[in-house]
């Protein structure tokens, strides 16, 4: 335990397994920020860090999340930065199956659009490259679960614990011969509409995000294969799960995707 950290250096394992840990135990924990301090670049090593844990244990990389993408989220969370994380194999659940929420510590979800790469992104792309680089668009629910208490953080601490990602739930892919820029979102439970908003929420048009992974990714030196998945952002707030719910979005011109909630939380 250090009691110099501004003095000693930063142990990145050891806060990348205590969000695994976090992760894995469905335990939550305090933000990690104010006892050890580390700048917003060292959380992106933190985050890096812990998602090499779960390719050791065997899950495979798909893609990238984009997260703040829309004010509604922004004024949710209290955080007004564009943020980034990794998504894994072991996260995709399968459209229109059960959720166990015994997987989650207090999970949320919020209505995405969900692009498909055609071609390896290795280069930043400008808004008029970025349809080119892709195979379709679909809806998707992304299910969000802080390992911080409260879903309470700052920035470099939801950026060090993977933007929250947990789960997503993706819908069929449609060619991205539609529009994208003002489509209605309804997010219902039960059949009540909970979220109601539009696609343009998400910085003004979805393809926008497509760009903001390509420059996020060059910046870190990945190149993100053909057939990743890039998720936009949430185009509004975020719904707490209970057992027992039927959630389902609808995006106007994209179809719809929907899960059911069970277990004990
Ligand atoms: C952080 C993740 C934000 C989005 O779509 O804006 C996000 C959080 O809200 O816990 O995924
Ligand atoms: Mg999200």
């Amino acid at each position: 335990m250090s009691t110099m950290n501004t003095m000693s250096t930063l142990d990145i394992g050891a806060l990348a397994r205590t969000l695994d840990a976090a992760a894995t135990d469905r335990r939550a924990i305090d933000p990690l920020l104010p006892e050890h301090g580390f700048t917003l670049d060292e959380a992106y090593v933190i985050q890096h860090a812990s998602i090499a844990l779960r390719h050791l244990r065997g899950e495979r990389p798909i893609g990238i999340k984009l997260g703040f993408t829309s004010r509604a989220k922004m004024l949710q969370m209290g955080v007004d930065s564009l943020i980034w994380g990794l998504l894994t194999d072991a996260m995709l659940y399968e459209e229109g199956g059960d959720i166990d929420l015994a997987d989650f510590i207090h999970a949320r979800a919020e209505p995405e659009l969900c692009f498909l790469t055609r071609r390896d992104i290795d280069r930043p792309l400008t808004l008029i490259e970025a349809a080119s680089y892709l195979d379709g668009v679909a809806p998707a629910i992304e299910i969000i679960d802080s390992r911080y208490r409260n879903f309470k953080f700052g920035l470099e601490d939801v950026v060090a614990d993977n933007c929250s990602s947990a789960g997503l739930v993706v819908g069929a892919m449609n060619r991205l011969d539609r529009s994208m820029r003002n489509c209605g979102v309804h997010v219902r439970i039960n059949g009540r509409a909970v979220q109601m908003g539009s696609t343009g929420a998400i910085l003004g048009d979805p393809l926008r995000s497509v760009v903001h992974a390509s420059r996020l990714a060059f910046g870190a030196g990945m190149v993100l294969p053909a057939g990743s998945l890039i998720m936009a952002g949430a185009a509004t707030a975020a719904e707490a799960l209970s057992p027992g719910m039927h959630v389902s979005l609808e995006i106007a011109g994209h179809g719809g995707v929907e899960f059911f909630t069970k277990g004990a939380q």
